[in-house]
């Protein structure tokens, strides 16, 4: 369902059988609203977000692409989450696709004004699906369009935003004992501990070689999210605590109680595409397009 929010914004609304929901803006293909069949929102969402350009949306699930921190020459977590998505109008046959579910095709490709930035044409497809029991998956299909022959290479992150009643209840498990590299002390590799991660200060860090699922749990809420994720090797763990989010001017102060980011990322090993052979439009082989998949599920 097409909808523009209360200043004009386009956005679309998923529903589903039971009567889950998602939202997505179409500025930066954001998701910012997630809702299981009792209504309740599973994501969060700042009360200060700013919803147009140049700002990205604060929550919800941001793109970071084609760069996934601030390292390069790009604004931070790249222009994906910074630009106006369309519809698909051509969506490749996603396999994942069966009747009784909700989805949305939407396509970046670059502009006049992003090529001087980053100077490679693409075609970055996202289909944003509301399974039957309300899981939410994302499926990034990303083209490398070059006509001069060049390859590029790219980081990514699905920067999700998860809702949860007191950020000191909350245990991540999955990631014990992996390396990370601590983002608060200048990208120093680490070791996790041997049990599962609780919250008590600001926590910034970039887990590499992680599994395929994570669970997130909401102790209070007899929550858990279970984060499963397809060629995205590495994990970012963020909660800025008092202070930093005091600092964001789009993060209400106390916000940062009630949400982790726990992210399906690619950030120690760019992905590398090289350009497409001039293949029909019929959906490109494996070698030049990278299917990258996150999808949520939440229980209680
Ligand atoms: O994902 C963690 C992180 O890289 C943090 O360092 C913090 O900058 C966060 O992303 C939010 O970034 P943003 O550009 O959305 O304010």
């Amino acid at each position: 369902e097409h909808k523009k929010d209360i200043n004009g914004f386009p956005k679309v609304i998923l529903r589903e059988v039971r009567g889950c929901s998602a939202e997505v803006y179409l500025h930066g293909a954001q998701v910012t609203s997630w809702k299981n069949e009792h209504g309740e929102e599973l994501l969060f969402l700042s009360s200060k977000a700013i919803f147009k350009p140049p700002k990205a949306i604060r929550g919800g699930i941001p793109i970071c692409f084609p760069q996934f921190g601030n390292h390069g020459s790009l604004e931070q977590h790249g222009f994906a989450r910074n630009r106006t998505w369309t519809v698909d109008p051509d969506p490749p046959p996603f396999a994942t696709i069966s009747h009784n579910k909700a989805f949305i095709d939407l396509i970046l490709k670059p502009s006049e004004e992003d090529a001087k930035i980053w100077p490679h044409r693409y075609e970055f497809r996202l289909r944003i699906t509301l399974g039957p029991g309300g899981d939410l998956m994302l499926t990034s299909r990303i083209r490398n369009t070059n006509i001069d022959g060049k390859s590029f290479t790219f980081t990514f992150a699905y920067h999700t935003y998860f809702s949860v009643t007191d950020i000191s209840e909350v245990r991540v498990e999955g990631l014990e004992t992996l390396d990370y590299l601590d983002n608060l002390k200048n990208k120093e590799r680490v070791t996790e501990q041997g049990d599962a991660i609780t919250f008590e200060s600001e926590v910034d860090k970039t887990y590499l070689s992680t599994p395929t699922k994570i669970a997130i749990i909401d102790h209070e809420r007899k929550r858990t999210f279970v984060l499963r994720k397809d060629g995205l090797p590495d994990a970012v763990v963020w909660n800025p605590w008092d202070k930093k989010a005091k600092a964001i001017p789009d993060f209400g102060d106390d916000e940062y109680k009630h949400m982790l980011c726990v992210e399906a990322a690619c950030v120690e090993t760019p992905i590398t595409l090289k350009p497409a052979d001039n293949l029909t439009h019929k959906w490109y082989s494996k070698a030049v397009k990278v299917q990258l998949s996150g999808c949520i599920s939440c229980t209680g």
